[in-house]
């Protein structure tokens, strides 16, 4: 079964909802205000009974161009058009803006029913239908058939009919998509089953027991409890049908128009990338530009940006930025048509290349040759490839496979043919049963980075052996909060390692082959710089005359913090906290305190270690805490109160 949906487009008064009163028996202007102003306001829907029992969802728009907005809402779920234009008036200003908007919303099959030819003569109807060709020319109903009609005789309807079945017979079936989304056209109540909504099957599909998301906004998951198709009880609707859905759980208040249904909580947007063209009426918009946007029944004033041009002409695509007022639910390609501020005038359509862009505050070259391949890509089928490589390399970091789906919208299957995929143009790196994907440029961004910063390493530190432990390379490549950015730096480590670049050393990692130099001038001043330390025997070591010493020695203070550094490394002094003890202290003074604790079980106080050492109570305080943190003692109390007892490992020690 094909599930379709055929929309009505034309001049006002011209015989739309006439003739779908012929075609089905149904009158769409149910309206009291439609009845006695006699004109449509409101979308009116019905079905199509085809020959062959299956049905046709029907969208009947009005023509009046005060009600443009509703007509965009209206269009944007259908799959044909039927253009009506009368035979007494020809074609008018809706006539075309109509057909603009069709042609915008990507809408490529239709016909033409010539309506009203009761009114005129044989003559007329040809005139009429040769200059509806020539105005079909360059859109895309050119090839669409041209069919007279009379609502009032009937005259025209069984071939109109064939030539909407024949038609029917011709459109393809759209491309399988998961998310189910539908835009809410309709909302009313009915006793005792609370809320229904109706609208336009945009993709994928529903059946009764599912749970879908109210969107925009945090709502509660609603419930479908009961579906109609065409004023039918069916258990599933599909794309392509209208849908009347009966949902637990939805409170009117909550509606607002422009809001979807969906099975998917998708995020909403304000802000979108486009690829929009102006029609043919003389438009120019400056490169700033507000304007009123329409995509399906949401609508909002949005402030609109040009980006690859200095501002938008007619004829040719033109990419733009576009804030919107309001928060709006939206995917990739969505088509949506763009008025002006007042809402009097359509200036054109487009497509959507992003619906998560970052904001582009310049229009650099990079910029423009990226969204123009974008905008260029996205439409094509099978080019997930191509829009996760744009994706990646819209932020210097890899993404989670997951990331990368949830934003292009990409099912699990689509998903794994683009990663798997041997032309593939972007890498992906296996972390457990994850992928990360990342820019293959931006990979390399990386690698030059880490070697910068390990050779920069090197060289201000010339005497270490050591390089940079994972964890604090992850900081300084701002992968620290990146999902996973450490596990991608650890792969990407390992394979520089085996491309020759880098090696590991003692749990850090340094440019391959890297060796400490020392020079016998550096050898003296280290052993000078020692020697310096030890002459503070129990006494404090003032590092600012330490540094002093030092100047008139001619050692700038970078060396010797490498040195104090190299000598920490070599195990000849130790530091804590603010101040540093020669290690020989350290030692010395620990065989002292084991020998006063040997026995004590009960401990002893600080005082009698201080005692003992003849020091000042900063300096055993400080060895207190030394030992301490080498677990060999443990302490309570604090200041002058504090008692020392031996731990296991301090018995053990030797
Ligand atoms: N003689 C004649 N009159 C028609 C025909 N079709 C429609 N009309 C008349 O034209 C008028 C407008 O018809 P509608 O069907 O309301 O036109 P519409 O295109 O739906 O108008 P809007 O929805 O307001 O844009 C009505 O008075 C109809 O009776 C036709 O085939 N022949
Ligand atoms: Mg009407």
């Amino acid at each position: 079964m094909k599930h379709l949906i055929m929309g009505t487009a034309g001049h006002v008064d011209h015989g739309k909802t006439s003739l779908i009163k012929a075609l089905t028996g149904f009158d769409c202007d149910t309206h009291k205000e439609e009845k006695t102003r006699g004109i449509t306001i409101n979308l009116g829907f019905t079905s199509l009974k085809l020959s062959n029992g299956e049905s046709i969802g029907i969208i009947d728009v009005p023509g009046h161009k005060d009600f443009i907005n509703t007509m965009v809402g209206g269009a944007c779920g259908i799959d044909f058009v039927m253009l009506v234009i009368a035979a007494d008036s020809g074609i008018m200003p809706q006539t075309v803006e109509h057909m603009n908007i069709i042609n915008a919303l990507g809408v490529k099959k239709g016909i033409v029913a010539l309506t009203k030819i009761d009114l005129v003569d044989k003559e007329l109807i040809e005139m009429a239908k040769y200059e509806i060709m020539e105005f079909l020319e360059n859109t895309s109903l050119h090839n669409a058939a041209v069919i007279g009609v009379s609502s009032i005789t009937g005259e025209g309807k069984e071939e109109l009919i064939a030539v909407i079945e024949n038609l029917i017979s011709e459109i393809e079936i759209k491309e399988k998509e998961d998310l189910f989304r539908m835009y809410i056209d309709r909302i009313f109540s009915v006793k005792g089953f609370g809320c229904v909504v109706t609208g336009s099957v945009l993709g994928g599909s529903i059946e009764t027991g599912k749970d879908v998301f109210l969107l925009p906004g945090k709502n509660q998951k609603l419930r479908v409890r009961s579906i109609e198709r065409h004023g039918a009880p069916v258990e599933k609707v599909f794309a392509g049908d209208r849908a009347a859905i009966n949902l637990i759980g939805l409170k009117t208040e909550d509606f607002k128009r422009g809001m979807i249904i969906s099975d998917k909580e998708l995020k909403e947007t304000q802000m979108i990338d486009a690829s929009i063209s102006l029609f043919d009426n003389n438009s120019e918009l400056p490169l700033w530009s507000t304007v009123t946007f329409h995509s399906g029944t949401f609508e909002s004033m949005a402030r609109m940006h040009a980006i690859n041009k200095d501002n938008i002409q007619e004829k040719g695509n033109v990419i733009v930025q576009i804030h919107f007022e309001k928060p709006a639910v939206l995917l990739n390609k969505d088509k949506f048509i763009i008025r002006n501020s007042s809402g009097d005038k359509t200036l054109g359509g487009g497509y959507i290349i992003d619906v998560t862009p970052l904001h582009h505050k310049k229009r650099t070259t990079a910029l423009i040759e990226n969204l123009s391949q974008l905008s260029e890509t996205i439409l094509s089928e099978n080019s997930h490839n191509d829009l996760i490589k744009i994706e990646l390399k819209k932020e210097l970091r890899p993404f989670t496979a997951e990331e990368i789906a949830d934003n292009l919208n990409l099912n699990t299957d689509q998903l794994k043919a683009a990663i798997t995929d041997p032309n593939k143009n972007f890498l992906v790196y296996q972390i457990d049963d994850k992928e990360i994907l990342i820019d293959k440029g931006f990979n390399d961004t990386f690698k030059n980075k880490i070697l910068k910063i390990l050779q920069e390493y090197h060289q201000e530190f010339p005497l270490f052996e050591n390089g940079f432990e994972v964890g604090e390379l992850t900081g300084k490549l701002a992968l620290a909060k990146i999902k996973h950015g450490k596990s991608y730096l650890n792969l990407l480590l390992k394979k520089m390692e085996s491309e020759g670049l880098i090696e590991n050393f003692k749990n850090t990692w340094i440019i391959k082959g890297h060796k400490p130099s020392i020079s016998d001038q550096v050898l003296n001043e280290i052993n000078w710089l020692e020697k310096e330390i030890l002459q503070y025997g129990i006494q404090k070591v003032i590092i600012p005359e330490i540094e002093e010493r030092c100047a008139a020695q001619k050692i700038s203070k970078h060396q010797l913090k490498m040195y104090l550094s190299y000598l920490n490394r070599m195990g000849k002094i130790q530091f804590f906290q603010n101040d540093l003890i020669h290690s020989d202290l350290v030692n010395k003074f620990r065989t002292v305190l084991l020998g006063q604790l040997k026995g004590k079980e009960a401990g002893i106080e600080i005082n009698e270690f201080k005692e003992k050492l003849n020091a000042t109570k900063y300096l055993c305080a400080m060895l207190v805490k030394i030992y301490e943190t080498e677990k060999i003692i443990t302490t309570q109390g604090s200041g002058i109160e504090t008692k020392i007892f031996i731990t296991q490992t301090g018995k053990n020690y030797s």
